[in-house]
């Protein structure tokens, strides 16, 4: 009996080949953060992701125009699309049908077909296989000349029913269903946020136009729906990412083109902010550290800015050159490109190393871009005039970075303000960042001294989204923490030099403790983004009350905790406080509660992947100039934050 015969009789018997596929399996549900990077709920949305990437490879093919999500009642998520449905013919090598292979062999993904770009071949393309290993059931559903099959998989990918056809369906309707419940015993937490998940789709429909995503909600009462279709693509994409500041001009300048295999896409505008926000993608997949196709755009836009700015005299011949920081302030930009082979690099892998990407966006860009510029002479004229005010703020930053050398610094080389500690290994080293002079003072107290420095910081820092880099070095209590941390910033950073292993935010637990957050996470993330990516800064969390019974003292840090912490001490005879501020708490209260490495709670900043379009949006609401979005903020913010145990 073959194989298949033996599947299809539903016997429990497994062949040589069998065998290694349920291993291989079995090897994914013993170290799913191998394949998935983590069984947080990041990894649980990672599943879906998988899923959609591997329709929107059949979009991207020419095959499929519509892509619907679906969160059901019963925690499983239905992904649908309208493609040609996977094969269902016998794979000649592996004996069984295709669609088998692809969810029971590891890294099958994209054997059939060949060629064309995969979204899911790239940095996470883990494949469906990995999917079915960590779901408590999967079942495929494929409509396929006029036949409508089906097959169920159980406990971890192990083959319950065989691929059966089930019905007919008219010859055009074509496509593949997917309907997986994810193992509860494999993820920490099983419930879907609605909200992340159509973040993530909308970006894939700014990513690939034509495309139609639907995400929908059924576990409630009601049904949530949105769908998502952006004609415009990428165009449109950077119209949403600068809707909340004020555009330098109308158009979003848009070009595209392929070279030697490599197709190219890039749209951008400015705005009258001084910060940069451009996102690059590589076969739909976010490349937070750039590569290749990024430098090829810098290239190519430092070069055709300088060449407009000088043969048309708008730069002087003896003005030097703007720099590329110059001509992309307040610059907007989404860079996407589509690449047979990408090659991720880096330690976190999300660099693309091809130099043909490089090339290819650099000659198209440069190209293209010379010819915009000669066709809209405002628009042109406009970027040049921005961007010669930041290279002449950048002069000025120049001169006051000097001045604050010489000055800010006492005899030692460190701010009077700060209380450092005495060890000067930085590895085992931290410095709390503390709001106001009076919780700086019991932090002073409370604090292990020798590895534990504090900064008080006095009221509100700089507001950085509206602030040149000459603005920033004329800011007592942004200079303070430059010159604390020991990295300078932006082009002069330097992380050999960072004095603490660990920089940790505390404020108070209420709205001007969060906006001081803000602020501070905004000026970081701006100036010295890699103290984040490199995970070195981390908010503390001080308690929100105390409960005093019997001489017994609690501390809680959350509503939900009190809540569970009353219902099991009971609140009669309770002595209950509020904490408003850090100041209200003494120096052991303080150290017991919030700075002991022992028994305190930190929240490690960290901008995800998918997060990391959103992050910028979303300070602007909070930065920018339009009012009304803040309050909306100041809740999802703690997205950002990933929560953490230290
Ligand atoms: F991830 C997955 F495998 F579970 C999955 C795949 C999930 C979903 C919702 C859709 C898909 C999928 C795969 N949609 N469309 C396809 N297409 C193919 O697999 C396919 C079809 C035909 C040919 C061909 O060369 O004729 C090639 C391929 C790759």
């Amino acid at each position: 009996m073959s194989d298949l015969e033996n599947k299809q009789e539903g016997l429990q018997e497994y062949t040589a080949d069998q065998i290694q596929i349920l291993e291989g399996l079995e090897a994914v549900r013993k170290r799913p953060g191998m394949y998935i990077g983590t069984t947080s709920t990041a990894g649980l949305h990672h599943l879906v992701y998988e899923i959609v990437d591997n329709a929107v490879d059949e979009a991207l093919a020419g095959f499929c125009d519509d892509i619907q999500v679906e969160l059901n009642k019963d925690g499983s998520v239905t992904v649908i699309d309208n493609g040609r449905g996977i094969p269902v013919g016998i794979h000649p090598k592996a004996g069984i049908p295709a669609v088998e292979v692809v969810f029971t062999i590891l890294h099958a993904g994209g054997k059939f077909g060949g060629g064309g770009y995969k979204v899911s071949g790239g940095l996470h393309g883990v494949g469906a296989s990995v999917v079915n290993a960590l779901s408590e059931w999967l079942e495929v559903v494929i409509r396929q000349d006029g036949v409508v099959y089906k097959q169920r998989y159980e406990n971890g990918g192990h083959v319950a029913t065989p691929l059966t056809p089930i019905g007919t369906c008219k010859k055009s309707q074509t496509g593949t269903t997917v309907t997986f419940k994810p193992d509860a015993t494999i993820f920490e937490e099983t419930e879907y946020d609605y909200d992340r998940l159509r973040t993530r789709l909308r970006e894939t429909a700014f990513l690939t136009k034509a495309l139609h995503i639907t995400i929908r909600d059924k576990r409630g009462e009601e049904v949530k729906e949105k769908s998502y279709h952006y004609e415009g693509g990428i165009q449109e994409f950077v119209t949403f990412l600068n809707k909340n500041n004020n555009a330098l001009y109308d158009k979003v300048i848009y070009i595209d083109g392929t070279l030697n295999g490599v197709y190219v896409e890039v749209a951008f505008q400015h705005n009258d902010g001084y910060s940069e926000n451009t996102l690059s993608f590589v076969n739909n997949i976010i490349t937070p550290e750039g590569g290749m196709h990024l430098t090829g755009f810098k290239n190519a836009t430092t070069k055709c800015f300088n060449d407009y700015a000088r043969k048309n005299k708008l730069l002087k011949d003896s003005a030097p050159n703007l720099t590329g920081d110059d001509i992309r302030e307040g610059l907007t930009a989404v860079i996407s490109i589509k690449i047979e082979d990408p090659q991720f690099e880096g330690q976190t892998k999300q660099k693309l190393g091809n130099s043909e990407a490089r090339t290819a966006v650099e000659s198209i860009v440069g190209e293209k871009l010379v010819y915009f510029l000669e066709q809209n002479p405002i628009v042109a004229k406009a970027i040049c005039d921005k961007a010669m005010l930041a290279q002449k703020a950048r002069e000025n930053a120049r001169q006051a970075r000097e001045r604050t050398r010489k000055s800010a610094l006492d005899s030692f080389g460190l701010p009077g303000k700060l209380a450092d500690c005495s060890s000067k290994d930085p590895k085992q080293c931290e410095i709390f960042i503390v709001e106001g002079d009076s919780a700086g003072g019991s932090a002073k107290t409370a604090r292990n001294r020798e590895i534990q420095a504090i900064l008080p910081l006095r009221g509100k820092i700089l507001n950085v989204e509206k602030a040149r880099e000459d603005k920033i070095y004329a800011n007592a209590e942004i200079k303070t923490m430059i010159t604390a941390f020991g990295t300078g910033i932006l082009s002069n950073f330097d992380i050999e030099k960072l004095r603490y292993d660990k920089i940790i935010i505390m404020t108070d637990a209420d709205v001007d403790g969060a906006h001081i957050g803000t602020l501070m996470l905004t000026f970081l993330y701006r100036f010295m983004p890699e103290l984040i990516y490199q995970g070195h800064v981390y908010l503390a969390q001080p308690p929100l009350y105390k409960v005093e019974k019997n001489k017994k003292t609690w501390y809680t840090y959350s509503e939900d905790e009190q809540k569970r912490l009353m219902a099991e001490v009971g609140a009669d005879g309770a002595r209950i406080q509020r904490y408003k501020g850090l100041g209200e708490m003494d120096a052991e209260q303080l150290w017991e509660t919030t700075m002991d490495p022992a028994r305190r709670i930190l929240r490690k900043v960290s901008i995800d992947e998918e997060t990391a379009s959103l992050v910028d949006v979303t300070f602007n609401i909070l930065m920018g100039d339009k009012v009304e979005p803040r309050r909306e903020f100041i809740e999802t913010n703690a997205k950002f934050v990933k929560n953490l145990d230290v």
